[in-house]
């Protein structure tokens, strides 16, 4: 198994690109190993394309790479590296077929909204500048017989560690009334390959995303995060099952959207909920309901509080902030 290093850059994220992006890379089998939401620096961007150093516009991608939030990931699977350019497309847009990443979604070659290291080597290199190995989920997809003939077996193992995160302040917090709302999507929303899909309604909303990180939570940490929940019978299961793989925790902004993100769940229970919400249109046992969202705006901030740290939020303003609010 290869690993490349791809990224939404941040005009793909500016333009609310990465949930059909992330959606792409889950469709086609690849595994995610490794994903955050973070500002790069410019030093850090000239490390990257040191490559690049000797062309007239090396000096303007770092500036441009460096002036967003990005979601730097890791992607797994067979032949990923070559697999993963085919997805991307060509470097220049106007040359990309349709189908590819580039070709459906992108025109200018410098706003091409999504990177992917070219050899396998660079993906080495490039994994190791953007990750520590503390910061990968190891985990194993349902569907891995189904994408890769058996000889490729991966063992399975539950080893995750603490995340580390090196991000800039954010002392420009945004206006008052927006809200923020802490929303994961669940191991079994994860094994199913829908993150995806539900970044991508969030995106297709008009919600921001401020923060998010991919790690496997801890049983004690899921203790804290259901504590109201303490007396119920399945409090026990829900958090060793919500501990026991992957889960993309996130911090989505907006106005009203702890009410209006609830709506968009659906409800607690996927049988009861309607066609076009995450649950009735994505799942069916309440015990699998592939994603959770804070219910209350007092529950949303002890959430958000719990699982993120201030470092950990990425600044940033959409560009359709003027069409998606009055
Ligand atoms: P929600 O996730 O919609 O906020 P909740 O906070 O009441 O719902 O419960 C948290 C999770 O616990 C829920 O997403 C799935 C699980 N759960 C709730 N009620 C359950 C039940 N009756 N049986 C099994 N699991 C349940
Ligand atoms: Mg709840």
């Amino acid at each position: 198994m290869e690993q490349t290093f791809i990224a939404v850059k941040p005009d793909g994220v500016m333009r609310g690109l990465c949930g059909e992006i992330i959606k792409r890379f889950e469709a086609k089998g690849f595994r995610l190993v490794a994903a955050k939401f973070i500002q790069p620096t410019e030093d850090h961007m000239k490390k990257h394309y040191l490559d690049l150093a000797a062309m007239p516009f090396y000096a303007g991608l770092c500036t441009y790479m460096s002036s967003g939030p990005i979601m730097a990931m890791v992607w797994e699977g067979m032949n990923i590296v070559a697999q993963g350019r085919l997805l991307l497309g060509e470097t220049d847009p106007s040359k990309s077929q349709p189908g590819s990443i580039r070709g459906d979604l992108c025109v200018n070659i410098g706003r091409n909204i999504i990177h992917g290291s070219d050899t396998a080597e660079n993906a080495k290199n490039e994994v190791g500048l953007w990750f520590k190995p503390e910061e990968f989920v190891t985990y194993q997809l349902p569907a891995h017989a189904f994408i890769n003939e058996p000889t490729s077996f991966l063992a399975f193992s539950a080893v995750s560690l603490p995340w580390m995160m090196f991000l800039r302040g954010d002392e420009d917090r945004s206006p008052a009334e927006m809200e923020q709302t802490f929303i994961a999507v669940k191991p079994d929303g994860v094994l199913r390959g829908l993150c995806g899909e539900i970044i991508r309604r969030f995106e297709a909303k008009g919600f921001k995303l401020v923060a998010a990180k991919f790690i496997q939570p801890t049983e004690d940490h899921m203790k804290k995060h259901y504590l109201d929940l303490a007396a119920m019978p399945f409090y026990a299961g829900l958090c060793k099952y919500m501990s026991s793989g992957p889960v993309m925790a996130m911090v989505w902004e907006g106005q009203n959207i702890v009410k209006m993100g609830r709506l968009m769940l659906g409800e607690t229970d996927p049988s009861k909920s309607q066609p076009g919400s995450i649950r009735g249109d994505l799942c069916i046992n309440i015990g699998r309901n592939i994603i959770h969202g804070s219910d209350t705006a007092e529950n949303a901030k002890n959430e958000v509080g719990l699982w993120f740290k201030p470092e950990e939020f990425v600044t940033y303003q959409l560009p359709a902030h003027a069409f998606i609010y009055e």
